[in-house]
């Protein structure tokens, strides 16, 4: 793996992410144009970006978590013929993400073998870490965004079809944020600051602060079927792709081990509501999550074998 700096690729191991006392600490996206209905400028960036049908790619890997929000968000709004996507192998390599000359894990819209040339093509002057998911814009060649929490947004925002999904109701916005906010740092990325902890203060922490927030979010689950609201929302949008990952993944390889994700009487059941819902199933690859989060690492599994189990069910409720 390496970085972008200056718009071109190092093969070179990126800094360290963690902080003195050994807790991981995530870089944050940096580029962050927006898709808008009218090609206004978002929050954040540049506007000339409308959402316009097949104008829009994805680069996307299964495993990660961050990515597979943008791909939820393309399922659930129904914009599969809307916005195309590539998705990267498995494995990763000195090169970052790859892709294959043909076939499921290949790039039909650029022909590209590594992710890097992406950035470099779409981001000039880009210095920074090679990561999915980045959504392209095939008009103007350039990565709009490759922040998932923007994408998802954005998603949501400029393409809504009347009368369909809306995944960021103005009558539960605050709800939500607050929810986005507390699932992030505590169980999206807590789950990372758990596995990549380097010292055991580090871990106890952040695996302590993952219980927690599940037991409390397993808890509000008792009397409701969604975090906010009455309806699938943003925030369940955005808890999933953690909890599809839970039993495989976090578990073992990330020592998030307390409790399974089926030991939880409501956050189990609603996991697979979700599962269960149009078009959810098939952005989750149990068994690429897997690989990916047991893939060759010197610090968590250096001989990169990938362990057996668990059997994965998730049978409707
Ligand atoms: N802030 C980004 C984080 C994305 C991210 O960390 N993706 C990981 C995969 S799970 C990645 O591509 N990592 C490659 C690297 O850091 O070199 C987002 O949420 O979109």
């Amino acid at each position: 793996m390496g970085v972008m700096i200056d718009g071109r690729y190092q093969v070179e191991e990126p800094a360290p992410r963690t902080d003195a006392a050994g807790r991981y600490q995530r870089a944050r996206s940096t580029l962050r144009h927006w898709i808008t209905t009218g090609g206004g400028p978002g929050p954040t960036g540049d506007g000339g970006f409308v959402a316009e049908s097949g104008r829009y790619h994805l680069f996307v890997s299964w495993s990660c978590p961050w990515a597979h929000r943008a791909l939820l968000a393309r399922v659930v709004l129904g914009l599969e013929d809307a916005i195309t996507v590539s998705f990267a192998e498995p494995r990763r390599d000195e090169q970052g993400w790859i892709y294959s000359k043909s076939g499921e894990f290949s790039d039909p819209l650029l022909g590209i073998r590594a992710l890097h040339q992406v950035y470099s093509r779409g981001a000039a002057a880009y210095t920074g870490r090679v990561t999915v998911p980045v959504l392209w814009d095939k008009k103007t060649e350039t990565i709009v965004n490759n922040e998932s929490a923007d994408i998802v947004r954005m998603l949501c925002q400029a393409f809504a079809a009347p009368g369909g999904p809306d995944l960021y109701p103005a009558a539960h916005r605050d709800e939500i944020d607050g929810w986005n906010e507390r699932i992030y740092a505590n169980v999206n990325n807590g789950v990372y600051r758990a596995g990549f902890a380097r010292t055991q203060e580090a871990y106890d922490e952040a695996v302590a602060q993952v219980f927690e927030n599940l037991e409390a979010i397993d808890a509000h689950l008792a009397a409701r079927d969604w975090l906010a609201g009455e309806t699938f929302t943003e925030a369940d949008l955005r808890l999933f792709p953690t909890l599809a990952r839970f039993d495989v993944a976090y578990h073992y390889a990330f020592k998030c081990n307390l409790k399974r994700l089926t030991d939880f009487p409501n956050l189990w059941p609603y996991a697979r509501r979700i599962y269960h819902m149009p078009g959810i199933a098939g952005t989750v690859r149990f068994d690429i999550c897997k690989r990916g989060y047991f893939s060759k690492s010197e610090l968590r599994n250096p001989l990169g074998i990938v362990p057996a189990g668990p059997v994965v069910d998730w049978p409707p409720v």
